[in-house]
């Protein structure tokens, strides 16, 4: 016969389960010890069976021990997740921000060469890396027997096609494509396997310029060149034109512009060759040359990035070290 003692052992039974129970057993917790057929009920169903002086007291315990596992119920469920657990994350931490990559310096560089010389009229034109020698030599005036073509001056990959070795190949082929007036630049890499060190790379990048139509004289290439590198370097730089030699310009000549050093040192850097285009030029593109002049230009992008931020060696352009890479 049921009596006081059995609403005691329900207790520590159901308490003892309670505290073992995990998760998503909460719930079959509840139907078990809490449910419309669960043992509280059963047991309260037990009351008659009761001797009468007992009744109120067995009542009162029974309303007791259902009070007491309803709130052990609620107060186990807030602490016991019924979310099944994977690995734990805190949501609240914060976040770990993904490092976002951008443009080389040189990839930016082209971009405001582009955009330089756009200003001034030119569009943009890009040719081949690998070249035949009409392109890279013949074409440009450059004879066979030039020590240009020299077999360790040049990456050959058949007698008659190459690396380009100069983006003067662009040139002709812009030439060769459209009629007069021609105003283009040509970035782009070339490949020369000059021996490395702190100016020098077996890869590396040129912008050439290329102005045909009636009348283009000297004066217009040495202004476009210096209002390039005033926009480029800024307004107080000094440029100078240095005679030189090219065979498909003529007259010839280097760009070089005057830096100060931060010891106060000052030096006439040079940054490309230039001139105007020689009539043998022309003429081999089916341009009349009677007509028509031009000038031509061809500058070493490493060697201007260099100068504007500082660089001191162009390997560091190409060793892609990202603490390095980040500050541009
Ligand atoms: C030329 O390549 C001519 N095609 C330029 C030209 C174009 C002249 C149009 C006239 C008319 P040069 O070999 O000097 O010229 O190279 C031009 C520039 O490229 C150099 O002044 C230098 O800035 C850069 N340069 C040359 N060799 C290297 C190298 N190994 N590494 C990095 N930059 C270089």
């Amino acid at each position: 016969m049921a009596n006081l003692d059995d609403l005691q052992k329900l207790r520590d039974q159901a308490l003892a389960q309670l505290a073992e129970v995990r998760d998503d057993a909460l719930e079959a917790w509840r139907i078990a010890w809490l449910g419309a057929k669960g043992a509280v009920k059963a047991a309260m169903g037990k009351l008659k069976e009761i001797p009468p002086e007992h009744r109120s007291e067995y009542g009162k315990l029974a309303n007791d021990l259902k009070q007491a596992l309803s709130s052990a119920f609620e107060a186990r469920k807030a602490t016991v997740s019924t979310v099944k657990r994977g690995p734990v994350t805190d949501v609240t931490l914060p976040g770990e921000a993904s490092r976002i990559g951008h443009q080389h310096l040189i990839t930016q560089t082209v971009a405001e060469l582009n955009e330089i010389f756009g200003r001034m009229g030119f569009s943009t034109a890009y040719g081949p890396e690998v070249e035949d020698e009409r392109h890279n030599f013949n074409a440009l005036n450059i004879p066979p027997s030039h020590p240009a073509r020299d077999e360790l001056d040049n990456f050959y990959i058949s007698p008659s096609v190459m690396l380009r070795s100069q983006t003067s190949t662009v040139q002709i082929r812009v030439m060769e494509s459209q009629s007069p007036p021609v105003r283009i630049i040509a970035p782009g890499r070339v490949y020369r396997p000059d021996t490395v060190d702190a100016t020098h790379s077996f890869m590396f990048h040129q912008v050439e310029g290329l102005y045909v139509d009636e009348g283009v004289t000297m004066a217009d290439l040495k202004t476009c060149l210096d209002q390039f590198c005033k926009a480029y370097f800024g307004p107080d730089i000094t440029t100078r034109l240095r005679p030189s030699f090219f065979p498909f310009t003529e007259p010839s000549a280097e760009l070089d512009v005057l830096f100060h050093f931060d010891d106060g040192r000052k030096a006439w850097v040079e940054l490309g060759g230039c001139g105007m285009v020689d009539p043998n030029v022309l003429d081999d593109v089916g341009y009349d040359s009677e007509k028509y002049t031009g000038f031509a230009f061809g500058l070493g992008i490493e060697r201007m990035v260099m100068r504007k931020y500082g660089i001191p060696d162009i390997r560091l352009l190409f060793e892609n070290d990202v603490r390095f890479l980040q500050q541009f």
